[in-house]
Parts: C-alpha cells; sequence; structure tokens
C-alpha cells in the first residue's frame, strides 16, 4: 500500500514539474526595441526521398485529374518549400497578433495554402470555395480537433487553437487533400516560400533555439545568436528520414 502512495505522489509530482515547465515558457508579447532578425534558406542535403503523386480518384470534374504532391516541393538547387521555422525557446518578444484570421481554402480539391500558421488565441477560418462536399479532418492532440463535413451549403468553418502544436489535416472525402496546421503560441515563425526562403524579424536580441520542421524530411534544431538591429544568417540542411 506504502509503495502505492509512493507511486502516485512521484506521477503528481511528475505531472506538477510538467506544468511548471510549460507556464514558465508562458510568451509574453510587447515592444520590441533594438531587435534583429534572422534570414536563411533551407535546402534538401542528399538525395531526395520518394513522394508519390497524388491518386485522383473521384470528382474529376471539380478536382482534375493530377495535380503535384505538396509533400515535397523542391525549387532550384534544392531549396524546399513548406518547411515551417520556429524559435521555440523564447519567452519575450514582439506581439503575437490574435486578432488576424488565417485562412484555410478549399479549391479544386486541394487546401490552399498546404502550410498554414494560425496563433494560439486566434481563429482559423477553414472556407469551401467548390461546389462539392468535403470534410475537414485535424489530427489534433493538444488542440480540439475538427472533424466536419463542409458541404457547399457550408462556405466557413470557424477553429480556435489553445496551444502550440503541429496537425497534420485532411480531407475525409478526398484522401490526397492534405495540410499542415501550425498552431504556435509566439509569432517568430515562418514557412519557407518556393526558393526554400525565410525571415524573422523584430527578434530582441539573445541566444534562441530554432527548430525547422518538414513534413517529408530530417527535423532540425540550431542554436541562433541575435545581435541588435543585424541580420543574422542561417543555412539549413534536412535530410532524408
Ligand atoms: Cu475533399
Amino acid at each position: 500500500m506504502k509503495m502505492t502512495v509512493c507511486v502516485k505522489t512521484a506521477l503528481i509530482l511528475v505531472a506538477l514539474s510538467g506544468t511548471s515547465a510549460r507556464l514558465s515558457w508562458a510568451y509574453e508579447g510587447g515592444a520590441v526595441t533594438d531587435g534583429g532578425s534572422i534570414s536563411g534558406t533551407v535546402k534538401l542535403n542528399g538525395a531526395a526521398p520518394e513522394v508519390k503523386a497524388p491518386d485522383i480518384n473521384k470528382d474529376q470534374e471539380v478536382c482534375g485529374k493530377t495535380k503535384p504532391s505538396d509533400a515535397l516541393v523542391m525549387g532550384a538547387d534544392k531549396s524546399i518549400k513548406f518547411a515551417v521555422v520556429r524559435l521555440t525557446n523564447i519567452a519575450k518578444g514582439k506581439k503575437l497578433e490574435t486578432a488576424a484570421k488565417s485562412v484555410l481554402d478549399q479549391n479544386k480539391c486541394h487546401f490552399d495554402p498546404h502550410v498554414v500558421v494560425v496563433t494560439v488565441g486566434g481563429t482559423l477560418q477553414i472556407k469551401n470555395s467548390d461546389p462539392i462536399t468535403h470534410n475537414v479532418h485535424t489530427f489534433s492532440i493538444e488542440n480540439d480537433p475538427v472533424n466536419k463535413a463542409q458541404p457547399k451549403s457550408l462556405p466557413l468553418i470557424e477553429a480556435k487553437f489553445t496551444a502550440n502544436e503541429t496537425i497534420k489535416t485532411q480531407c475525409d472525402i478526398h484522401k490526397w487533400m492534405g495540410a499542415w496546421i501550425m498552431a504556435t503560441d509566439n509569432p517568430y515563425v515562418a514557412v519557407t516560400d518556393e526558393h526554400g526562403k525565410f525571415s524573422l524579424t523584430d527578434v530582441p536580441p539573445g541566444t534562441y533555439k530554432m527548430e525547422i520542421w518538414h513534413e517529408t524530411l530530417s527535423r532540425e534544431t540550431k542554436e541562433v545568436v541575435v545581435k541588435a538591429r543585424a541580420d543574422t544568417a542561417v543555412a539549413v540542411e534536412l535530410k532524408k528520414k
């Protein structure tokens, strides 16, 4: 019996320490003076993994017959689009914009954008621009999941997010339709463009941990030093998982 109590106490202590660790990173937004920036390019190092083209097997009159895959979009010099760059240990910096609404549209049976950033406390507007029904399904654990049919008669679904999470999203009707929702409690996050480029601005001087995530490639972390009113250039290389 004594053992059981000990185990329970230990579990409670672990739970409490987890809570305090999380609380200690609560982000505080405000004015940033003397901020610097981090900019760079994300590229693939080595051989590219094989990515299959989506199988468009229904509703072709709306969806079309072929689509390129969004799971690995490479530009010149193996630059990588749709990689997400985020500072993960920043406690204080510029204001997190929760009033602006992020949009995830379903257009011709394709999620646009493929990776959408939404702030914790902000709103994601999920739209359907197609004349057919989609079913939006978010596979979230930290946030309330969405799993909802969206016919033409329901052009807007609004979702709220309460915690940091990288959320796989799909349409259950058209299985090739995939997207990622990046919920963030700090504003230092960027999605790479078609040239693999990203930029984080108004970063208070300091040393930060930067995480780089891509759905198909390796996850990397880097320590980045930011100086007042200066840009820190970072070259990121991702590999096959
Ligand atoms: Cu669909």
